[in-house]
């Protein structure tokens, strides 16, 4: 008959107040006997605590940073089977459910805990890794390299979520031809930055953690190149102050950015290899007969990127407007999914804080993404003499698999004459 049994430390020696680093199960959990629970970690060594019984864990104890000693009470479990005593002495009255321990300590020997020294967190990878044993057997068992391994736990201990995360990102991974081309790169050093000095962590927000994940993917996996030019913007910028002491009645702030907003759709049109994406196959090039652009947005939880619809068939200060309302939508956490989909090709600004040139990462599935930075006067050489202009930095990055250089160059240039001449915006 099934009875609530104890299972408590065993002997571990005469190491007291030992930290518990992982809990392997949790109450409703079927489990077998010799199954880990715990594990321990002292000064030392961690050592994973099995099971003495088979049965179902009913309601559980401790948790990670408890300290325990031998004798602790580590779970309640409900089992049939008889054993032996455990080695460690039961602790008196722990347990508000508790059927007589004496009848339940019939079965087997209690598993001796499993030991391995701890070693210290590795700088580089062909060191060894700071895992338990179980973790150490599950990762043998999958045919994993511990080393290669970044552990997400405690001073960077390798959990068993780690060993699984790493499985699913090397099956995920392009399988490489005859030569073998998958991506093979040394594991991130594991380091333990508090050896240091102090530190705090932090969990990064989800959108950066989903961003991320996209920026990665779209890093490695397309051939970026980033084409570089300038654009002459002093006669916008008189034309944009009109227009900004015009519309402040009606509360519209327009910005550089509406007008490259504009004149990008202009050199889309133009260059429609670049208002395209690659199908699935990757052998044939959708071309888009719309004109969505893609705005990166720096919020206080990360990086976003509204869409702004149909932008060729709406005027310059319609698209401020519409930039200051979703960039707010953004900032406030109140921008939909669907807000940020279906775009053709994005715009990263960092002209309002500063920096003369970056390399924007493309927004796959789009082709290509424009860089802008801050504008500065600079003397220019016009007519064998020098003039002060504004100039605007642009970065083009594009995806070298569609669109050549020669092509990239093209359009940047192109682009920098539309914002030269603004009437050519309207063309
Ligand atoms: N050169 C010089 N000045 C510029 C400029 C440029 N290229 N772009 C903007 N400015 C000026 C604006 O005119 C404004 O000046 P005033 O306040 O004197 O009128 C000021 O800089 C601030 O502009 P802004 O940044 O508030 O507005 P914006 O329309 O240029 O940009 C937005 C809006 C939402 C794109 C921006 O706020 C933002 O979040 N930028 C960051 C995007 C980002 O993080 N990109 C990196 C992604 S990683 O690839």
């Amino acid at each position: 008959m099934a009875e609530i049994k104890q299972v408590l430390v065993p002997d571990i020696g005469d190491y007291k107040d030992v930290s518990i680093i992982e809990v392997m199960v949790k109450a409703g959990d079927t489990i077998n006997a010799e199954d880990n629970l715990v594990t321990l970690e002292t000064d030392k060594a961690a050592m994973d605590v099995p099971s003495p019984y088979a049965g179902v864990v009913k309601e559980m104890k401790v948790k990670v940073g408890d300290k325990v000693s031998q004798g602790s009470l580590i779970l309640l479990m409900e089992s049939s089977e008889t054993g032996v005593p455990q080695k460690s002495q039961p602790v008196a009255a722990a347990a508000p459910v508790v059927a007589p321990v004496s009848a339940s300590v019939a079965a087997k020997p209690v598993a001796a805990p499993t030991v391995v020294q701890t070693s210290q967190p590795v700088a580089a990878t062909g060191g060894s890794a700071h895992a338990s044993p179980a973790i150490r057997r599950f990762a043998r068992e999958l045919g994993v390299q511990l080393a290669q391994v970044r552990g997400s736990g405690e001073k960077g201990r390798v959990t068993k979520d780690d060993v699984q995360n790493f499985v699913k990102a090397a099956l995920a991974q392009p399988r490489g031809g005859a030569g073998g081309s998958g991506l093979q790169v040394l594991a991130m050093p594991v380091v333990d930055f508090a050896k240091f000095g102090a530190i705090e962590t932090k969990p990064l927000s989800r959108i950066k953690k989903i961003s991320g994940a996209n920026l990665h993917r779209n890093w490695v996996t397309i051939p970026h190149i980033t084409q570089f030019d300038e654009a002459d913007i002093t006669e916008m910028e008189v034309f944009r102050k009109e227009l900004n002491v015009e519309y402040a009645k009606q509360n519209i702030k327009i910005t550089p950015l509406a007008f490259m907003i504009k004149a990008v759709v202009v050199a889309l049109q133009q260059f429609p290899e670049f208002n395209a994406s690659l199908d699935n196959s990757g052998e044939n090039l959708v071309l888009k007969q719309y004109f969505h652009i893609g705005v990166a947005v720096d919020t206080p939880n990360g990086l976003m990127v509204p869409v702004l619809r149909d932008v060729d068939k709406k005027g310059i200060v319609q698209l401020a407007k519409e930039l200051g309302e979703i960039s707010a939508k953004a900032r406030e956490l109140k921008i939909t999914a669907a807000e940020m989909q279906g775009g053709c090709f994005s715009i990263s600004s960092l002209g309002g804080i500063g920096g003369t040139a970056f390399t924007p990462i493309i927004n796959a599935p789009e082709l290509a993404i424009l860089g802008v930075s801050k504008a500065i006067i600079k003397p220019m050489h016009q007519d064998d003499t020098f003039v002060a202009r504004l100039m605007l930095p642009l970065s083009l990055s594009y995806d070298h698999r569609v669109i050549d250089g020669a092509a990239a160059a093209r359009f940047i240039v192109f682009l920098s004459q539309v914002l030269a001449d603004t009437r050519r915006l309207a063309l």
